[in-house]
Protein backbone atom coordinates (compact mmCIF):
# COMPACT_ATOMS: atom_id res chain seq x y z
CA UNK A 1 0.00 0.00 0.00
CA UNK A 2 0.92 3.60 -0.79
CA UNK A 3 0.11 6.03 1.65
CA UNK A 4 0.77 9.73 0.43
CA UNK A 5 0.19 12.62 3.35
CA UNK A 6 -0.61 16.37 3.04
CA UNK A 7 0.16 18.58 5.68
CA UNK A 8 1.44 22.31 6.92
CA UNK A 9 3.46 20.29 9.40
CA UNK A 10 5.46 17.70 7.68
CA UNK A 11 8.14 16.86 9.90
CA UNK A 12 5.55 16.22 12.49
CA UNK A 13 4.98 11.95 10.86
CA UNK A 14 8.56 10.71 11.02
CA UNK A 15 8.97 10.26 15.05
CA UNK A 16 5.53 8.30 14.75
CA UNK A 17 5.79 6.36 11.65
CA UNK A 18 9.49 5.66 11.97
CA UNK A 19 8.93 3.58 15.15
CA UNK A 20 7.43 -0.19 16.06
CA UNK A 21 4.82 -2.16 13.98
CA UNK A 22 5.01 1.24 11.51
CA UNK A 23 8.62 0.87 10.96
CA UNK A 24 8.56 -2.88 10.37
CA UNK A 25 5.84 -2.67 7.75
CA UNK A 26 7.88 -0.70 5.77
CA UNK A 27 10.83 -2.83 6.19
CA UNK A 28 9.36 -5.32 4.92
CA UNK A 29 7.85 -3.83 2.08
CA UNK A 30 4.29 -3.41 3.29
CA UNK A 31 3.55 0.39 3.26
CA UNK A 32 5.59 3.22 1.43
CA UNK A 33 5.05 6.54 3.05
CA UNK A 34 4.95 9.83 0.83
CA UNK A 35 4.87 12.95 2.95
CA UNK A 36 4.05 16.55 1.20
CA UNK A 37 4.70 19.68 2.69
CA UNK A 38 1.35 21.58 1.36
CA UNK A 39 3.65 25.11 1.33
CA UNK A 40 5.76 23.23 -1.62
CA UNK A 41 2.86 23.58 -3.59
CA UNK A 42 2.13 27.10 -3.43
CA UNK A 43 3.02 29.85 -5.90
CA UNK A 44 3.70 33.26 -4.17
CA UNK A 45 6.51 34.06 -1.98
CA UNK A 46 5.17 34.26 1.37
CA UNK A 47 3.87 30.41 0.70
CA UNK A 48 0.60 31.06 1.81
CA UNK A 49 -2.13 27.98 2.22
CA UNK A 50 -4.80 30.09 3.23
CA UNK A 51 -7.23 32.73 3.73
CA UNK A 52 -10.36 34.46 5.04
CA UNK A 53 -13.55 33.34 4.19
CA UNK A 54 -15.88 35.04 2.15
CA UNK A 55 -19.29 36.02 3.63
CA UNK A 56 -16.90 37.21 6.65
CA UNK A 57 -17.02 35.24 10.13
CA UNK A 58 -13.74 34.70 12.44
CA UNK A 59 -11.17 32.24 11.71
CA UNK A 60 -9.04 30.74 8.34
CA UNK A 61 -9.80 28.66 5.64
CA UNK A 62 -7.49 26.56 3.66
CA UNK A 63 -7.47 27.46 0.11
CA UNK A 64 -8.19 25.24 -2.52
CA UNK A 65 -5.43 25.73 -4.75
CA UNK A 66 -2.37 24.56 -3.11
CA UNK A 67 -4.40 20.78 -2.13
CA UNK A 68 -5.62 21.00 -5.52
CA UNK A 69 -1.71 21.09 -6.96
CA UNK A 70 -1.04 18.33 -4.31
CA UNK A 71 -3.24 15.92 -4.88
CA UNK A 72 -2.87 16.37 -8.56
CA UNK A 73 0.80 15.74 -8.18
CA UNK A 74 0.55 12.84 -6.58
CA UNK A 75 -1.71 10.99 -8.80
CA UNK A 76 0.54 12.22 -11.66
CA UNK A 77 3.19 10.00 -10.38
CA UNK A 78 1.23 6.69 -9.96
CA UNK A 79 -0.77 6.14 -13.70
CA UNK A 80 -2.77 3.09 -13.45
CA UNK A 81 -3.83 2.68 -9.48
CA UNK A 82 -6.18 3.51 -8.39
CA UNK A 83 -6.55 6.15 -5.63
CA UNK A 84 -8.78 7.10 -2.15
CA UNK A 85 -8.29 10.60 -1.38
CA UNK A 86 -9.18 10.94 2.03
CA UNK A 87 -9.64 14.75 4.15
CA UNK A 88 -9.16 14.40 8.11
CA UNK A 89 -11.67 17.14 9.29
CA UNK A 90 -14.35 17.25 12.24
CA UNK A 91 -17.31 17.01 10.30
CA UNK A 92 -16.20 13.19 8.93
CA UNK A 93 -17.53 9.87 9.54
CA UNK A 94 -16.52 8.95 12.78
CA UNK A 95 -13.72 6.43 12.27
CA UNK A 96 -14.10 2.64 13.00
CA UNK A 97 -12.74 -0.69 13.07
CA UNK A 98 -14.53 -1.94 10.08
CA UNK A 99 -13.90 1.85 8.33
CA UNK A 100 -9.70 0.78 8.84
CA UNK A 101 -10.17 -2.67 7.60
CA UNK A 102 -12.36 -1.44 4.30
CA UNK A 103 -9.43 1.27 3.87
CA UNK A 104 -6.99 -1.47 4.79
CA UNK A 105 -8.06 -3.16 1.06
CA UNK A 106 -6.99 0.05 -0.82
CA UNK A 107 -3.79 0.26 -2.95
CA UNK A 108 -3.34 4.02 -2.83
CA UNK A 109 -4.72 6.38 -0.42
CA UNK A 110 -4.19 10.47 0.20
CA UNK A 111 -4.90 11.67 3.27
CA UNK A 112 -5.16 15.76 2.98
CA UNK A 113 -5.26 16.83 6.72
CA UNK A 114 -7.50 19.76 8.00
CA UNK A 115 -6.87 23.17 9.49
CA UNK A 116 -7.47 26.17 10.97
CA UNK A 117 -11.32 26.54 10.65
CA UNK A 118 -11.74 23.71 7.81
CA UNK A 119 -11.44 23.61 4.12
CA UNK A 120 -12.68 25.52 0.80
CA UNK A 121 -15.60 23.50 0.06
CA UNK A 122 -14.63 22.88 -3.70
CA UNK A 123 -11.99 20.44 -2.08
CA UNK A 124 -14.26 18.56 -0.59
CA UNK A 125 -17.17 18.57 -3.58
CA UNK A 126 -13.95 18.10 -6.49
CA UNK A 127 -11.04 16.35 -5.03
CA UNK A 128 -12.51 14.31 -1.62
CA UNK A 129 -13.75 10.92 -1.49
CA UNK A 130 -13.82 10.02 2.38
CA UNK A 131 -14.09 12.03 5.09
CA UNK A 132 -12.86 11.14 8.43
CA UNK A 133 -12.93 12.18 12.06
CA UNK A 134 -11.50 10.10 15.23
CA UNK A 135 -13.87 10.94 17.54
CA UNK A 136 -16.31 13.62 18.89
CA UNK A 137 -13.18 16.08 20.88
CA UNK A 138 -11.10 18.79 19.12
CA UNK A 139 -7.81 18.31 18.06
CA UNK A 140 -5.76 21.64 16.46
CA UNK A 141 -5.61 19.90 13.02
CA UNK A 142 -5.78 16.79 11.31
CA UNK A 143 -2.65 15.72 11.42
CA UNK A 144 -2.88 13.09 14.34
CA UNK A 145 -6.20 11.95 13.18
CA UNK A 146 -3.80 10.92 9.94
CA UNK A 147 -1.30 9.12 12.21
CA UNK A 148 -4.33 7.36 14.24
CA UNK A 149 -5.85 6.39 10.82
CA UNK A 150 -2.77 5.24 9.22
CA UNK A 151 -1.80 3.08 12.81
CA UNK A 152 -5.29 1.83 12.65
CA UNK A 153 -4.77 0.66 8.79
CA UNK A 154 -1.66 -0.52 8.47
CA UNK A 155 -1.54 -2.98 11.27
CA UNK A 156 -4.38 -4.76 9.18
CA UNK A 157 -2.13 -5.53 5.86
CA UNK A 158 -1.32 -8.87 4.91
CA UNK A 159 1.74 -9.80 7.20
CA UNK A 160 2.61 -6.78 8.68
CA UNK A 161 1.30 -8.67 12.40
CA UNK A 162 3.10 -12.07 13.20
CA UNK A 163 0.65 -14.83 13.64
CA UNK A 164 0.99 -14.38 18.02
CA UNK A 165 -1.71 -11.64 17.95
CA UNK A 166 -2.91 -12.41 14.82
CA UNK A 167 -6.70 -10.49 13.31
CA UNK A 168 -8.39 -13.76 12.93
CA UNK A 169 -8.71 -13.88 16.78
CA UNK A 170 -10.11 -10.10 16.83
CA UNK A 171 -12.97 -10.55 14.49
CA UNK A 172 -14.95 -13.23 16.93
CA UNK A 173 -13.64 -10.81 20.15
CA UNK A 174 -14.57 -7.65 18.68
CA UNK A 175 -18.25 -7.56 20.39
CA UNK A 176 -17.05 -7.82 24.00
CA UNK A 177 -14.12 -6.13 26.16
CA UNK A 178 -11.18 -8.01 27.07
CA UNK A 179 -10.94 -10.06 30.67
CA UNK A 180 -8.27 -8.79 32.92
CA UNK A 181 -4.96 -10.24 32.17
CA UNK A 182 -2.14 -11.02 34.75
CA UNK A 183 1.31 -12.06 34.24
CA UNK A 184 4.36 -13.16 36.65
CA UNK A 185 4.59 -12.68 39.20
CA UNK A 186 1.76 -14.37 41.06
CA UNK A 187 1.91 -12.56 44.47
CA UNK A 188 2.96 -8.65 43.60
CA UNK A 189 3.13 -6.56 47.03
CA UNK A 190 0.76 -8.65 48.36
CA UNK A 191 -1.62 -8.93 45.26
CA UNK A 192 -2.40 -12.32 44.10
CA UNK A 193 -3.45 -13.31 41.10
CA UNK A 194 -7.23 -15.26 40.49
CA UNK A 195 -6.36 -19.07 42.11
CA UNK A 196 -8.61 -20.07 38.74
CA UNK A 197 -5.55 -18.93 36.19
CA UNK A 198 -3.22 -21.38 38.17
CA UNK A 199 -5.56 -24.13 37.97
CA UNK A 200 -4.49 -25.47 34.61
CA UNK A 201 -8.13 -26.08 33.99
CA UNK A 202 -8.31 -24.63 30.54
CA UNK A 203 -12.39 -25.26 30.56
CA UNK A 204 -13.17 -23.43 33.65
CA UNK A 205 -10.00 -20.82 32.72
CA UNK A 206 -12.33 -20.04 29.69
CA UNK A 207 -15.66 -20.03 31.88
CA UNK A 208 -14.06 -17.47 33.95
CA UNK A 209 -12.49 -15.08 30.88
CA UNK A 210 -15.61 -14.83 29.32
CA UNK A 211 -17.68 -13.87 32.95
CA UNK A 212 -15.32 -11.63 33.66
CA UNK A 213 -15.21 -10.13 29.88
CA UNK A 214 -19.20 -9.96 30.33
CA UNK A 215 -18.98 -8.13 33.54
CA UNK A 216 -16.16 -5.15 32.63
CA UNK A 217 -17.97 -4.47 29.37
CA UNK A 218 -21.46 -4.32 31.25
CA UNK A 219 -20.17 -1.55 33.47
CA UNK A 220 -18.33 0.15 30.95
CA UNK A 221 -19.70 -0.54 27.22
CA UNK A 222 -23.05 -1.66 27.82
CA UNK A 223 -23.51 -0.18 24.11
CA UNK A 224 -21.68 -2.96 22.79
CA UNK A 225 -23.98 -5.48 23.95
CA UNK A 226 -26.86 -3.57 22.43
CA UNK A 227 -27.33 -6.94 19.64
CA UNK A 228 -29.42 -3.90 17.11
CA UNK A 229 -25.68 -1.73 17.17
CA UNK A 230 -23.44 -4.56 16.98
CA UNK A 231 -20.13 -3.37 16.43
CA UNK A 232 -19.04 -4.86 12.94
CA UNK A 233 -15.77 -5.84 11.86
C1 LIG B 1 -15.32 25.82 16.08
C2 LIG B 1 -15.69 24.80 15.08
N1 LIG B 1 -14.70 23.74 14.95
C3 LIG B 1 -15.31 22.60 14.24
C4 LIG B 1 -15.73 21.51 15.18
C5 LIG B 1 -13.56 24.22 14.19
C6 LIG B 1 -12.45 23.27 14.06
C7 LIG B 1 -11.91 22.66 15.16
C8 LIG B 1 -10.80 21.81 15.02
C9 LIG B 1 -11.91 23.05 12.82
C10 LIG B 1 -10.82 22.20 12.68
C11 LIG B 1 -10.27 21.60 13.79
C12 LIG B 1 -9.08 20.73 13.63
N2 LIG B 1 -9.44 19.31 13.73
C13 LIG B 1 -9.26 18.48 12.72
O1 LIG B 1 -8.80 18.91 11.68
C14 LIG B 1 -9.65 17.10 12.85
C15 LIG B 1 -10.29 16.39 13.91
C16 LIG B 1 -10.76 16.80 15.19
O2 LIG B 1 -10.64 17.95 15.63
N3 LIG B 1 -11.35 15.86 16.00
C17 LIG B 1 -11.50 14.56 15.61
N4 LIG B 1 -11.10 14.15 14.41
C18 LIG B 1 -10.50 15.06 13.59
S1 LIG B 1 -9.93 14.72 12.06
C19 LIG B 1 -9.42 16.24 11.79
Amino acid sequence: MRIDIITIFPKMFAPVLNESIMLRAQDKGKVKFHIHDLRDYTSDKHRKVDDRPFGGGSGMLMQPEPIFKAVEHIKSKIKGKKSKVILLCPQGEKLTQKIAKNISKEKHIILICGHYEGVDERVREKLVDEEISIGDYVLTGGELAAMVLVDSVVRLLPGVLGDKNSLNFESFEGNLLEHPHYTRPANFRKMSVPEVLLSGDHKKIEAWRNKEALKRTRARRPDLLKSNVRKEN
